[in-house]
C-alpha cells in the first residue's frame, strides 16, 4: 500500500511513502501516477518495469475545510482508503478529505463505494466536483451513508447553502457524477451498469474544477475510513448512453499503423459494432505487412475479456490469424516479431477467422492494447470492446 500524493506540500510526509515507488509521486503536481500503482506489481507475461510511463492524470489528497483530525488517503490493488474527519459536507462550509484530480471542462467519475464506516449516520463517502479546495466552494457530490440513504448534495454558489436530493441505500453501492456543460448530475447503481438518476443541478463552476473522491466522517473528532474501488474517471463529453459502459476502452485514443478511406481508429471504440463499412463505425488502414490497431486505456485494468467486432458486409476473412497484445507500457515497434518480444508484454493468438464477433478471455493487468495481424492485409475492425470483472 502507498500514499496517495499529497496536495499539501508543507507536510513532508514523503518519508513515509513506500519505498521504491516513492519515484512515482511528484507533489509538485508533475508527473505522478498513483492509478498506475497497480502496474509495478501486476504485469504478465513478462519482467516488471519499475518505470511505467506516466499516466496522464495523476490523484492528489488533502483535507478541506476545518477538519478536527488530519485526513489520509491510499491506493492498494484498486481499493482507494480514504480517512477523513470534518463536521459535514452540508450549510455554507464543508469539511472532509478530499482524493482529486483536475478537470477541465466536460467530464465524469465512477465509483463503487465497497464501504462506509459510521462514525455518524450521515457520514459521507462519495465522488465530487468541485471549483476549488476551499470549504465554501461550489460543488456537486454525490455520497453514500451509513444511516441516512444516498444524497446528491450541492452548492450553487460560493458560501450559499447545499441543496439535496436522496434516496434510499447503503454501500456497497456504485457511485456516478457527470459535468456537461453549466449541468451536474448525480447517479446510483448496484451493479456499475443500471443507473438511477438521483438529482441534477445547474451549477456555474469555472471550467477548471477538481474531481475526485470525498469522505467526511460527520464527527470532528474522529477519523471516517471509507473504501471505494472500480474508480474510473472519464474526461470529456460522451453521450449518456455510453457513460453507464464497463467496457474500457470506449471512447479512448485510438491508433493503427495506416488510414484508408477514413477509416480511422477511433471508430472502433464509438461504441457502434455495424458490421456495414457504410455506416462509418469501421477501421480501415492500407494493405500492407502486419497492420495494427491500438487503444490506450489511460490506466492500467483489470481485465479478464476483450469481444473483437468483424467488419459484416464483406471481406470477413480480413480479420483473420492476428494477435491481441497487451501491455502496461507502450508498444514500441510496428514490427510483430518486436513488439512480441517487448518485455512486459502478453499476448493471445487467434488462428482461424472471426464471424460477426468473437470474445476472447484475456486476464491481465493492462493498459495498452494492439490487434495485429500475422501477415499481410487489411485491418479492419467494427468494434473493440475491453472489460473487467
Ligand atoms: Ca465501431
Amino acid at each position: 500500500m502507498a500514499d496517495l500524493a499529497d496536495g499539501d506540500k508543507d507536510r513532508g510526509e514523503s518519508q513515509c511513502r513506500t519505498a521504491g515507488v516513492e519515484d512515482a509521486f511528484d507533489s509538485n503536481g508533475g508527473s505522478g501516477y498513483v492509478g498506475n500503482l497497480n502496474h509495478i506489481k501486476i504485469i504478465a507475461g513478462g519482467t516488471p518495469t519499475p518505470t511505467p510511463t506516466p499516466a496522464p492524470s495523476s490523484w492528489q489528497t488533502q483535507d478541506v475545510g476545518s477538519v478536527g483530525v488530519t485526513g489520509g488517503a491510499s491506493i492498494s490493488n484498486g481499493t482507494f482508503t480514504v480517512q477523513g474527519s470534518g463536521a459535514d459536507i452540508w450549510g455554507a462550509a464543508d469539511a472532509f478529505r478530499y482524493v482529486y484530480q483536475p478537470l477541465s471542462g466536460d467530464g465524469e467519475i465512477v465509483a463503487r463505494v465497497a464501504s462506509v464506516q459510521n462514525t455518524h449516520q450521515s457520514a459521507k463517502a462519495g465522488v465530487m466536483i468541485r471549483e476549488s479546495l476551499t470549504a465554501g466552494s461550489r460543488h456537486a457530490t454525490m455520497s453514500v451513508t451509513p444511516g441516512a440513504g444516498l444524497e446528491f448534495l450541492r452548492r450553487s454558489a460560493t458560501g450559499g447553502t447545499t441543496g439535496w436530493s436522496g434516496a434510499s441505500g447503503t454501500a456497497p453501492k456504485w457511485v456516478k457524477l457527470t459535468r456537461s456543460g453549466n449541468s451536474v448530475s448525480g447517479y446510483a447503481s448496484n451493479d456499475g451498469t443500471t443507473w438511477t438518476l438521483i438529482g441534477s443541478e445547474t451549477i456555474t463552476m469555472t471550467s477548471s474544477v477538481y474531481i475526485g473522491l470525498a469522505v467526511t466522517s460527520h464527527n470532528n473528532t474522529a477519523l471516517n475510513q471509507s473504501t471505494f474501488d472500480n474508480v474510473s474517471v472519464r474526461v470529456g463529453t460522451s453521450p449518456p448512453s455510453l457513460l453507464s459502459s464497463s467496457n474500457y476502452a470506449l471512447g479512448r485514443a485510438a491508433s493503427q499503423s495506416s488510414i484508408w478511406n477514413d477509416g480511422q481508429a477511433s471508430r472502433a471504440v464509438d461504441d457502434f459494432t455495424s458490421g456495414t463499412y457504410e455506416t462509418n463505425t469501421i477501421t480501415h488502414t492500407d494493405y500492407e505487412q502486419s497492420p495494427w490497431w491500438e487503444v490506450d486505456l489511460e490506466e492500467s485494468r483489470q481485465i479478464s475479456r476483450v469481444e473483437i467486432w468483424n467488419r459484416t458486409d464483406c471481406c470477413r476473412e480480413r480479420l483473420s490469424n492476428f494477435y491481441l497484445i497487451a501491455s502496461d507500457t507502450p508498444f514500441v515497434s510496428n514490427d510483430l516479431t518486436t513488439v512480441l518480444n517487448q518485455p512486459g508484454v502478453s499476448s493471445y493468438y487467434f488462428g482461424g477467422q472471426v464471424g460477426e464477433n468473437v470474445e476472447i478471455p484475456f486476464e491481465l493487468n493492462a493498459r495498452f492494447f494492439r490487434i495485429q495481424l500475422a501477415g499481410t492485409g487489411i485491418l479492419s475492425l467494427a468494434e473493440v470492446k475491453v472489460f473487467g470483472n
